[in-house]
């Protein structure tokens, strides 16, 4: 199979997210608090699903609006997750800061990723053992400890229960980062890692599909992702996920461990 044709296609994919001209019309709700889906999401899902099926016609879909994959779990062999537009919420509001994510496994590990952001021009990629690409120029990360980096975080609002929490981690990264950031796209912001713009990242609640593109991208660049007990994340249900420089993620992993200690005291 073409990773190069892969390519192509995800950048096809983002040319219709750039294109995008959003109306009222299009934005609908979905279950739960400040969860929406457009007709360019299912769109851009459908025009995936199509052309990847013809470079793969055995693959199953497992994507952020429903498919069959969704249903049935990863497949025994090729399995896409897909995520037409992460950062929904960034798109509706003409933020400017979303992607198209696409990873790839087989057998029910990463084997490859893309993620493309069509407003910034940036194509990430990376095969297992090929390295990790931005726009054809191999990422290494260079490891950096986060009171010399930017740690960003996720808190999307379907993970309520999680406020406390989060809200904790955030005052702890804030006192020990150079600065803290909020993108709305894990995907992007996963893969400003391996870019060198973000030193860690920390999201206490993500659904494969969200991160599985950017963890080949990750990896293959030198940094680290998993859960935040240290297990690999996962593929066949949602996670939380800490990813970062080889130190970063370290120290988020441990700040990670002193809030549930404090948490768990005050229950
Ligand atoms: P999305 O924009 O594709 O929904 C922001 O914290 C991150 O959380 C984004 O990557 C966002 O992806 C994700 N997110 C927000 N709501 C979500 C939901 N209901 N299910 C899965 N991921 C979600
Ligand atoms: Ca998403």
């Amino acid at each position: 199979m073409s990773q190069k044709i892969i390519e192509e296609i995800v950048r096809e994919a983002g040319k219709i997210l750039l294109s995008a001209h959003l109306q009222r019309e299009d934005i609908h709700k979905k279950t739960g608090p400040a969860n929406f889906v457009t007709d360019y999401d299912l769109r851009i899902q459908t025009f995936l699903i199509e052309k990847l099926s013809e470079v793969c016609p055995s693959a199953v879909f497992f994507g952020e609006e429903d498919t069959e994959g969704n249903k049935h779990g990863v497949g025994e062999g090729i399995t896409f997750f897909i995520d037409p537009i992460d950062g929904t919420t960034n798109f509706l509001f003409d933020y400017r800061n979303s992607c198209v994510s696409v990873g790839m496994a087989d057998h029910g590990l990463m084997t490859a990723g893309w993620v493309f952001d069509p407003y910034a021009d940036r194509m990430y990629s990376a095969v297992r053992g090929e390295g990790a690409f931005l726009n054809g120029r191999r990422l290494l990360i260079e490891d950096r400890s986060i009171d010399d980096g930017i740690v960003a975080f996720g808190c999307a609002r379907y993970n309520d229960g999680g406020a406390a929490r989060m809200a904790a981690i955030v005052e702890k990264l804030f006192l020990s980062s150079l600065a803290i950031r909020n993108g709305g796209s894990a995907a992007i912001d996963l893969c400003r890692i391996a870019g060198g713009n973000n030193a860690g990242y920390i999201e206490l609640l993500l659904q494969p599909y969200d991160y599985a593109a950017a963890s080949v991208i990750i990896e293959e660049a030198g940094g680290l992702i998993t859960q935040p007990d240290g297990t690999p994340v996962t593929l066949n249900r949602p996670c939380p996920v800490i990813a970062g420089t080889k130190t970063a993620y370290q120290e988020i992993l441990r700040i990670y461990a002193e809030i549930e200690k404090g948490m768990g005291q005050e229950c």
